[in-house]
């Protein structure tokens, strides 16, 4: 299955919107205004292609380099820096931080405790069979946290109930400072997918062309009520865990190395000689994201706080949509 033409220039385009934000994100945790740790995610933007082929109404979880997601899911900028800011335009009115949601999106926040969300993620797919109208869920997690027991117990129930569920691990080699072999005892995390009679698959997780085709036959088997699968993107962080934090367990040589398999840069490549995008066309989608970038920083400064007296507001919700 080939990606056509609109999904590919749509990927690539969110791809460098999402980089751009990562990188004033960045700034924005250095400058110390912004509270909220940022967990940055460059290196990492092929995951803008599975997502790209979701709709509306399907659910998503993130890990905490989830800004990827929430771009390609369809979420406003400007929205997500005022959340950060906690502002009161925010998308959960400034009291969400790093706990980005959209219900109206299929996206319902993040899991603290890391792998909380593998059950979550199995009631979503289980409410998306319930409804019976073709919803599936992607559900991307770290390799640090796919060591939780929690990965068991879902996988091993979404498998037994046939659910609508495509699992990507996030390999990115490190859970903090801890590599991936000191997590592991196995190469291919995809593996575990026999131990639950679904279908598994390693790609290289920086070609997002591959990684994007793997999702879309994954999908349509969720959506064809045919269940759950786990796709292994092998991929690396450029930055710290955290910003702010030290960098001193990866090898310098080794970010060099997967900086050069830079995932944006091959598929900007792919896609010049398919004759879809010239310079001029990289420029202007660079240009655009980068005034988008700045629209919503602005408009996270210039938006009121929360007002105290709302603070006990919006603390349960009779309906998520
Ligand atoms: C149950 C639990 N244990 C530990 C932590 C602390 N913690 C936060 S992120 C993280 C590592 C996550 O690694 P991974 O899942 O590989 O995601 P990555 O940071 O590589 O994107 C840990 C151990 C936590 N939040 N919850």
């Amino acid at each position: 299955m080939a990606l056509h033409e609109e999904l590919s220039i749509r990927i690539y385009r969110d791809m460098v919107r999402t980089r751009t934000l990562d990188e004033q994100m960045i700034k924005n945790a250095r400058g110390g205004i912004m509270r909220p740790p940022w967990h940055s995610g460059l290196g990492e933007e092929a995951v803008i292609g599975p997502v790209a082929l979701l709709n509306r109404d399907d659910y998503v979880t993130y890990t905490h380099r989830g800004a990827y997601v929430w771009i390609a899911k369809g979420m406003d900028m400007k929205e997500i820096v005022a959340e950060f800011y906690g502002k009161a335009t925010g998308c959960s009115k400034g009291k969400g931080g790093t706990h980005i949601s959209k219900p109206s999106l299929g996206i319902f926040g993040r899991a603290g405790s890391q792998g909380g969300h593998f059950v979550l993620a199995v009631g979503m797919a289980l409410a998306a069979k319930f409804k019976g109208k073709g919803q599936a869920v992607l559900s991307f997690f770290g390799d640090g946290c796919g060591t939780r027991g929690t990965l068991h117990e879902a996988m091993n129930y979404a498998s037994i109930h046939k659910l609508p569920l495509l699992w990507v691990c996030e390999n990115n080699g490190f859970s903090v400072s801890v590599s991936i072999d000191k997590c592991w005892a196995i190469e291919d995390i995809a593996k575990i997918a026999d131990n639950y009679a679904m279908p598994g698959k390693t790609v290289d997780g920086n070609d997002v062309v591959v990684l994007t085709e793997a999702a879309q036959e994954f999908l349509s088997r969720a959506r064809k009520g045919e269940g759950p699968s786990l796709l292994e993107m092998k991929t690396y962080r450029w930055r710290a865990h955290v910003e702010g934090t030290t960098t001193r367990y990866m090898p310098k040589e080794e970010i060099e190395e997967w900086r050069k398999k830079d995932p944006i840069l091959r598929f900007e490549q792919v896609l010049i000689n398919q004759g879809l995008l010239k310079e001029k066309d990289i420029l202007k989608i660079k240009g655009d994201a980068e005034a988008e970038v700045q629209e919503a920083q602005k408009f996270a400064e210039s938006s009121p706080d929360p007002s105290p007296g709302d603070g006990l507001l919006d603390l349960y919700s009779p309906s998520l949509t």
